[in-house]
């Protein structure tokens, strides 16, 4: 996996970093690091750096792991209590948790449970604004005591919104996806700033989804874009092949990439509307591709790559997606400036 070297001076940058250059990376960055997830089918040898690393169990295409490593452009301070570890500078911050669960009814306490500790924590502190959450957990499309597991999920995470009185309007950009194993792995970014919701008219928002998609609707906005200085930078949700609340092209996995790309596209054109002015599919964009189907893993990447052949950092990870219809969810990070 080839090191890139983008994103340098923005507040904070996001790499990817093969197992044999995370070490290096980690060193060269110092107590300028906020945050480290490694995604991989089992957990890699021990880091040299101590550096709290949140693991993901999900298969890497053409590599054994991927780290995803952000960092602020300023030193940051280290955190951590019973619930989460987390790093922030001024403006930002990055928390890691995770919590073992035993089905899908337990699942919903337990996401009920997390979100409320992560609302706790806004409430107390410097960043009262969660712009962008990442939600992984096994067998996403179990179905146990009538409910599947992502339905599950979002019941409990919907009930911690009510809780803590946030608007669903004002919900972050997320992603929800099956891992391999392990337990419900949460990290997410937290702002002193609110961010500005971007939804996507080709789309119905997640939050007013109809009730056959489960008893609660996901609550998660298309993507926030968060104002830094001059330096915006656009956090895109994990986006699938959907047109108002229906997935179009069940069948295939060449329109359903398509069809995504062209709904990232879209969001990109809606924050447009909103002052952000796109830096362009090379250096300023960051794309992971979650695709259900191991033999698929090729055919999304190489559409990708044929579509915007400029972009420099791509991760392609096999994941389970929330719908079973559903073949791939891709999620992106656009930087840009003010229009
Ligand atoms: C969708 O658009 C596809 O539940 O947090 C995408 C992004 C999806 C986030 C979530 C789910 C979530 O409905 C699924």
């Amino acid at each position: 996996m080839r090191e890139f070297n983008i994103h340098q001076n923005k507040t904070v940058a996001l790499k990817y970093l093969a197992p044999d250059a995370i070490d290096a990376y980690l060193a060269q960055c110092g107590d300028r690091v906020m945050c480290v997830v490694g995604f991989g089918s089992s957990r890699c040898a021990a880091l040299k750096s101590r550096f709290p690393v949140l693991w993901v169990d999900t298969p890497v295409s053409g590599s054994d792991a991927v780290y995803e490593v952000w960092t602020s452009d300023k030193p940051v301070t280290q955190y951590s209590d019973e619930l989460m570890t987390g790093a922030g500078n001024e403006d930002l911050f990055f928390g890691c948790l995770s919590a073992r669960f035993v089905s899908a009814v337990d699942l919903s306490e337990t996401a009920l449970r997390i979100y409320s500790g992560i609302f706790d924590f806004h409430q107390r502190g410097t960043y009262p604004n969660l712009l962008r959450v990442w939600n992984y957990f096994p067998e996403i499309n179990a179905v146990e005591g009538g409910i599947e597991r992502y339905r599950s999920f979002s019941v409990g995470r919907h009930e911690a919104f009510v809780r803590y009185n946030r608007k669903v309007e004002d919900s972050p950009s997320a992603c929800a996806l099956g891992s391999h194993g392990g337990p419900l792995a949460i990290y997410f970014l937290a702002s002193r700033f609110p961010g500005v919701q971007i939804e996507n008219p080709r789309q119905t928002s997640a939050y007013h989804y109809p009730k056959q998609y489960g008893p609660r609707s996901p609550t998660f906005s298309r993507a926030t874009l968060a104002f830094q200085g001059d330096s915006p930078t656009l956090f895109i949700s994990g986006t699938a092949s959907i047109l108002g609340h229906d997935t179009v092209h069940p069948e295939s996995v060449i329109l359903q990439t398509r069809e995504t790309l062209a709904n990232i596209r879209a969001v990109i054109d809606q924050a447009g509307k909103q002052g952000f002015k796109f830096a362009g599919f090379g250096s300023g964009m960051a794309l992971k591709a979650y695709v259900r189907h191991t033999e698929h893993l090729n055919v999304v990447r190489d559409i990708i790559r044929a579509e915007w052949s400029v972009l420099q950092e791509l991760v392609v990870l096999q994941a389970d997606i929330c719908r079973t219809d559903l073949l791939l969810e891709i999620e992106a990070v656009c930087w840009g400036s003010v229009s």
